[in-house]
């Protein structure tokens, strides 16, 4: 068996149960299986076998009285997974299906791609298996607080920095902020996704989808294609799948699709982003609702959604939400493109379909790495004491996106596999953190 083989069957082995951590590792070792079985000198140094474990992961109860002051009890973790090029960076998640695989596989992700985006920062993830869903906002920053409470201890600007993920959006930010200064007594930038009254970052909001929607620009650019009137499904209906609609407009696209955990909406001349912002960022209502105020589109409870036909794909909600028939039906009515906006959305079948089809994929460590680039110029200003215009923040996202579409396609090649952009993306982003752990010696 080969060295990468080997070691994914010790990984498993070693880690029960945690099935989304093994789907996102087997990735990421079998694409790089080109690079590290003939090559000593991450064999020798053990640099896999690293990877494959967190420096630290820290888990912590979190308890909190609600509005009918009953005492709830949850369980909060943060994975600080590399540290090998900058300080521990990614985002929380607050959702009732988080446990240690869920946040090890974010972790795991977050390194490649944090590398992918050029900047100085290593990966961590974190969260919570509190649902802010029917929660009252006393509810969520009591809860916030008593998170922040234990976490504080491990975050610092240079240390680890902590951002929004689903279910953690600009209050609950605000919350664990103002706990943090609280206690610590020091104001710095320990989170991104602040409001911009307190060290925000304009574009920070938009920089997921908008970021999304660059990176695709770039590769159907790269086939001398584009947005222009392309019908675009997108799954999701939070921060990234809003703002991914917003840039498929302005790129002269047209998004039709959206859902929540409940169903989807198909609203097929494209949808109202104005009213869908209403109901989904101030209102915190369900996708339903968007159909009955809007007579031209169609609710659908439940699954679905891929069976719509469109030229490009977005999957913006979450992970495994896109299977392998969801991908054949997508290839009979010819789609051309799938984006992950979300992390890990198609399931490893799913892209086998998408990559023998011949349709272009572009990897969540890519595609949607555009979010946590921004999160790194927050730091920067924050750093600085400076903030920068939207069209810096923005202009800067182009670069960055453009920058990942260049290395990806470059490290395919390299490798003989042109346009294979989950091999090219896992190739490049590892290859950043691998020489840095080489240089630090056997930490
Ligand atoms: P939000 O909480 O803003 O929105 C999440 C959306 O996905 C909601 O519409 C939600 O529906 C839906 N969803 C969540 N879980 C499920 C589920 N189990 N089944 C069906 N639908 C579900 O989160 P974000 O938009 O921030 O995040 C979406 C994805 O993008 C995640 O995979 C996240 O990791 C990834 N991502 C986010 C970044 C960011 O900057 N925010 C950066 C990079 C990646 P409902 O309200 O019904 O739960
Ligand atoms: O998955 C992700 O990249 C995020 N949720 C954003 C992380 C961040 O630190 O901005």
């Amino acid at each position: 068996m080969s060295y990468t083989k080997n070691l994914i069957q010790e990984v498993i082995g070693k880690t029960p149960g945690e099935s989304e951590f093994h789907q996102a590792m087997t990735e990421v070792f079998s694409a790089l299986a080109p690079v590290v079985d003939n090559e000593p000198k991450y064999q020798e140094a053990g640099i896999l076998k690293k990877m494959s474990i967190p420096e630290r992961a820290i888990v912590f109860r979190v308890p909190w009285l609600d509005d009918k002051n009953q005492v709830q009890v949850n369980t909060a973790y943060r994975v600080q997974f590399s540290s090998a090029i900058g300080p521990y960076k990614g985002g929380m998640r607050f959702h009732p299906s988080v446990n240690l695989s869920v946040l090890k596989f974010l972790g795991f992700e977050q390194v490649f791609k944090n590398s992918l985006t050029g900047l100085p920062i290593g990966g961590g993830k974190g969260g919570a298996d509190f649902d802010p869903k029917g929660k009252s906002d006393a509810e969520v920053m009591r809860f916030c607080q008593s998170l922040m409470t234990e976490l504080c201890k491990y975050l610092g600007p240079d240390e680890d920095v902590p951002a929004g993920d689903i279910g953690v959006g600009a209050r609950e930010v605000g919350y664990m902020y103002g706990q943090y200064k609280r206690i610590v007594g020091r104001y710095e930038g320990i989170l991104t996704g602040k409001g911009l009254t307190y060290g925000g970052s304009l574009g920070r909001t938009e920089a997921t989808g908008y970021g999304l929607l660059y990176l695709m620009d770039n590769i159907l650019k790269g086939a001398k294609n584009g947005f222009d009137g392309k019908k675009c499904s997108i799954s999701g209906s939070g921060n990234v799948a809003i703002f991914a609609a917003e840039k498929t407009y302005q790129l002269g696209g047209i998004p039709i699709t959206m859902s929540d955990s409940g169903g989807f909406v198909h609203d097929p001349d494209g949808l109202d982003l104005d009213l869908m912002k209403d109901l989904k960022l101030n209102r915190r209502e369900r996708i339903s609702e968007y159909a009955k105020a809007r007579p031209s589109a169609k609710y659908t409870e439940g699954t679905g959604l891929w069976n719509v036909p469109c030229d490009i794909a977005l999957p913006c909600a979450t992970q495994n939400e896109l299977h392998e028939a969801d991908a054949k039906a997508l290839a009979a009515n010819g789609c051309i493109a799938v984006g992950e906006g979300a992390n890990m959305p198609c399931t490893a079948e799913a892209v086998d379909v998408f990559l023998e089809k011949g349709i272009f994929f572009a990897p969540g460590k890519a595609a949607n790495a555009g979010g946590v680039a921004v999160s790194c110029l927050e730091m920067s200003q924050n750093s600085m004491r400076l903030s920068w215009t939207f069209e810096e923040v923005d202009n800067k996202l182009q670069d960055i996106m453009a920058g990942i579409y260049q290395k990806m396609s470059a490290a395919a090649e390299e490798y003989n596999m042109k346009g294979n952009f989950v091999a090219g993306a896992n190739i490049a982003g590892f290859k950043k953190v691998a020489e840095a752990m080489l240089a630090q010696g056997v930490v």
